[in-house]
């Protein structure tokens, strides 16, 4: 087997491939790199999403045979399941690598339990190199495999005093066209965007990902409209810009529940204050975009309402981990001060 630093930038390399991926997928990003009994690089892949063949068996095929005795450097522990297509460590077996490093173990149950096949066989088996950078490639998929529910990600903007509208219900708009820009690009990091029927009565909004020029990009999140409330036949979210999933009633636990059935990752929730309330209190916020404006208003109606806090020490707190400015506007992005919240 090749030493440390080999590994390091063979894993490394297989990051890079698995980086090729979609972002926004039912399936993990994964690359694999096959190296012979020499030591040279016979095979490289990478899994291009749901449906298409997983990346050790891309880079198999790259191999064509040279990979015998040699070794897979993988960014994920290999799965032992036939689900969409066939079990790779069953493939890597076949092929007759004589040893797999792989970064991040599987947290798919019903795909786990490669290593331990593998290792059955008398394959070596090494576990956790660059682990920590295979699941930051990952990171809502790995979430949401872990806890049966998609990542729950809330965005709001508010002004200084924390007004997400004025007294007359005006909003548009509170933040200036960077911090809007923004909210695109991270919205179209997730499979789905939510909302209540409030904000769809409301705003009217479209809920589709675009460019500054206004042009929509081609992979759109699923829109998805919580509450009891009729949706009027003329509402935008009615329109074929996307796929909107209508769900009427206001369960944030029923509503993750059928996204996720739908192997939605990630869940970028919009609104309004009664929606978000719910998703808070439910503590079912997993990461918290908060767009602030350097205003004033005195008046109108707060980001989000209905927490049933009555006093100081039951404030819900967050950690920040990233400040920025957009223009005149702050982004503060945070997480709950919750123990698993990975
Ligand atoms: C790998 N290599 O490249 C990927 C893996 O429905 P399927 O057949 O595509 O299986 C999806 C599951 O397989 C996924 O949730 C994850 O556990 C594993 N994905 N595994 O060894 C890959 N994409
Ligand atoms: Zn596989």
């Amino acid at each position: 087997m090749a030493g440390p630093s080999t590994e390091v930038a063979l894993m490394t390399r297989a990051l890079t491939l698995a980086a090729h991926g979609p972002a926004v997928d039912p399936n993990p990003r994964v690359g694999a790199v096959l190296v012979s009994t020499t030591g040279e690089v016979v095979g490289e892949g990478f899994h291009a999403g749901a449906g298409t063949p997983h990346a050790e068996i891309v880079a198999l095929a790259r191999a064509g045979g040279r990979a015998a005795g040699g070794t897979a450097y993988v960014t994920l522990e290999p799965c032992n399941h036939t689900g969409r297509t066939g079990p790779c460590a069953q493939a890597l077996l076949d092929a007759g690598l004589a040893a797999v490093v792989f970064a991040q173990p599987d947290p798919n149950p019903s795909a786990a339990g490669g290593a331990a096949t593998l290792r059955a066989a008398g394959v070596r088996v090494t576990g956790g190199l660059l682990e920590a950078e295979a699941r930051g490639l990952n990171e809502a998929w790995t979430f949401a495999l872990r806890h049966g529910r998609p990542r729950v990600v809330w965005k709001f903007a508010a002004t200084l005093d924390g007004r997400s509208a004025a007294a007359d219900g005006t909003s548009r708009w509170i933040t200036g066209p960077q911090a809007r820009a923004d909210v695109h690009t991270l919205r179209a990091g997730s499979g789905a965007v939510l909302v209540g029927t409030g904000t769809v009565l409301a705003d009217d909004p479209a809920l589709t990902v675009r460019r500054p020029d206004g042009t929509r990009l081609d992979r759109q999140p699923l829109r998805v409209v919580l509450g009891r409330r009729a949706v009027p036949a003329g509402a935008r979210v009615r329109d074929d810009a996307a796929e909107t999933l209508l769900l009427t009633h206001r369960d944030p636990v029923a509503a993750l529940a059928t996204l996720a059935e739908r192997e939605i990752r990630q869940v970028w929730l919009e609104g309004g204050p009664t929606v978000a309330g719910a998703f808070v209190q439910a503590g079912l916020v997993d990461e918290v975009v908060a767009y602030l404006a350097p205003a004033l208003l005195g008046a109108g109606p707060a980001a989000v309402t209905g927490l049933g806090i009555a006093t100081l020490a039951e404030a819900v707190r967050l950690e920040p981990f990233d400040v920025t400015t957009f223009g005149p506007d702050i982004r503060v992005r945070a997480r709950p001060t919750r123990p698993d919240r990975t």
